[in-house]
């Protein structure tokens, strides 16, 4: 009996020990603010697009002011798998369409109004470009959001509550009749005059009271639970603070939406968070391919080139931003040829850029990694899997890692990532590189977040590190990256140097 016994507590204890070697240590504990999932997965979206379409297209407009005929509305080449199929191969991941912009005319037959396609010669009125927008996202894998103008130059009652239940119906539409939306865009413009049913005046509003927008976005998380909301105040995404698509050097994910009014933000607060901010909120960088957000033809000659592209992008995605670009259709419903072989361009530049990660499998060592467990361990960074990662122990102090290149390497783009699943924590880093056996500081920094891009002149480095200096929490690293930008990129003397 007593052997039996024994027997048992030691087969328990081997079993014990058994489970508790074999298993996984915990992640490192998350900050107090951290993304949702679906926040997690959009920024890892980092290049979506965004079409401005509406009577203006035919008006040659920026603003409509809402008296336009929907007679005018008329794109008779009309084709949104040909705005999915460019979109996708320049390697956007989502598309968002102005279902009514400012002049209050809706791309989809609303039963709430008459100002709409359904009055349109467009498919005999019969026609609705939200529906075959969302279809053609569906068919080439991309997410469909949709802009849904606050301001409305049309609306009889704009600037009264029967507005307000108007504009809620017409989310109820999008949101029931068009299955999953998967990002809902909430401008802030709000100018005045229009042509309100007639009356033609100008209209003000309270930005502060007037739109309720706690009561909207509720209505809107019940229908559709997982849609992220854009505006100025978030509450999942927000406003980079300009038009060009330029994030700030310093970007945090996180800032306050209670101190925000949509339409009335503190732009500077906008453009790099808040590193004490009780939200996550995404940064999302938007910038238009040309000039206007809707299409001039005397714009056909001013769409961005490949290197302004670039620029942006690197001021977005490079800065722990989104980049949301506008690509706007023509008088054919077409996105234009120069538009197109601009994002062409850019799409195979950037690839280029990337194609090769030197630090790629390269030995890394860290005087410091969390427990001394290989859950942890410094090669995590260039195992090119975003879900490993390094992290130093708690309290390490000032950090650093050490990456062996075997031989000297040419390389002028860095690449940085943090595991932003556990919250956004690194504040300073620096980055060296050993050249002719002697540590040279090739770029410093602030924030990092998701992603982190530096651009540097060319230098030929057998070694490099990646020194972490300060954070709100313990450091982790998910990735890091070396790169030789394409030839086709202008070099990064010429931009000006440590641009980063
Ligand atoms: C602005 C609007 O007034 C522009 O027309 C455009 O839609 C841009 C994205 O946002 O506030």
């Amino acid at each position: 009996m007593r052997m039996i016994r024994i027997f048992n507590i030691s087969v328990a204890l081997f079993c014990f020990l058994l489970i508790s070697c074999g298993q996984e240590p915990k992640d490192i504990a998350p900050n107090p603010v951290i993304p949702t999932p679906n926040q997690v997965e959009y920024q890892k979206m980092e290049f979506i697009g965004f079409i401005h379409f509406t009577v203006n297209t035919f008006t040659d407009k920026e603003w409509g002011y809402g008296d336009e005929s929907p007679k005018i509305f008329n794109p008779v080449d009309f084709d949104a798998n040909q705005w999915a199929r460019v979109a996708k191969n320049a390697g956007m991941r989502q598309l968002i369409l102005t279902a009514k912009h400012h002049d209050g005319f809706c791309l989809w037959p609303s039963k709430y109004t008459e100002h709409s396609v359904k009055n349109s010669p467009w498919k005999d009125g019969k026609g609705d470009i939200v529906r075959e927008f969302v279809d053609a996202c569906r068919r080439h894998g991309l997410k469909a959001g949709l802009y849904l103008s606050p301001w409305d130059r049309n609306h009889a009652n704009y600037g009264t509550p029967a507005y307000i239940a108007y504009y809620r119906n017409q989310l109820k539409e999008l949101l029931t009749e068009y299955d999953e939306i998967s990002e809902l865009w909430f401008d802030g413009a709000n100018g005045g005059t229009g042509y309100y049913g007639g009356a033609r005046e100008e209209r003000r509003i309270d930005r502060t009271t007037y739109y309720r927008w706690n009561e909207t976005w509720a209505m809107i998380k019940e229908l559709q639970p997982n849609v992220l909301l854009f505006s100025d105040a978030g509450p999942d995404i927000r406003w980079i603070g300009n038009e060009k698509g330029y994030a700030g050097k310093t970007n945090w994910s996180t800032i306050n939406n209670a101190n925000i009014v949509v339409g009335s933000a503190d732009i500077g607060y906008l453009n790099s968070g808040d590193p004490d901010g009780k939200n996550w909120v995404i940064p999302l960088c938007n910038t238009s391919i040309r000039p206007g957000w809707f299409y001039h033809e005397k714009e056909d000659n001013r769409v961005k080139t490949t290197q302004q592209l670039l620029d942006v992008y690197y001021k977005s995605v490079g800065r722990n931003g989104v980049l949301l670009l506008n690509i706007p259709p023509d008088r054919r419903g077409l996105f234009h040829e120069n538009d197109i072989q601009a994002l062409k361009e850019f799409r195979s530049v950037l690839d280029e850029t990337f194609a090769t990660n030197l630090a790629s499998g390269k030995s890394v060592d860290a005087a410091n990694f969390r427990q001394r467990n290989k859950k942890f361990a410094p090669a995590n960074i260039v195992d090119e899997d975003l879900d490993s990662y390094w992290a130093a122990d708690d309290q390490a102090g000032e950090v650093s890692l050490e990456i062996d290149l075997g031989k000297p390497v040419l390389f002028d783009r860095i690449m940085i990532q943090e595991p932003i699943r556990f919250g956004q924590r690194i504040s300073e880093f620096e980055i060296k590189g050993r050249v002719n056996g002697e540590w040279k500081r090739l770029a410093s920094g602030t924030t990092i977040g998701y992603k982190r891009i530096l651009r540097i002149p060319p230098v030929q480095s057998d070694r490099a590190q990646l020194v972490i200096k300060k954070s709100n929490n313990t450091p982790a690293i998910s990735n890091f990256g070396l790169f030789k930008a394409s030839p086709r990129e202008r070099s990064v003397q010429a931009v000006s140097m440590l641009e980063y």
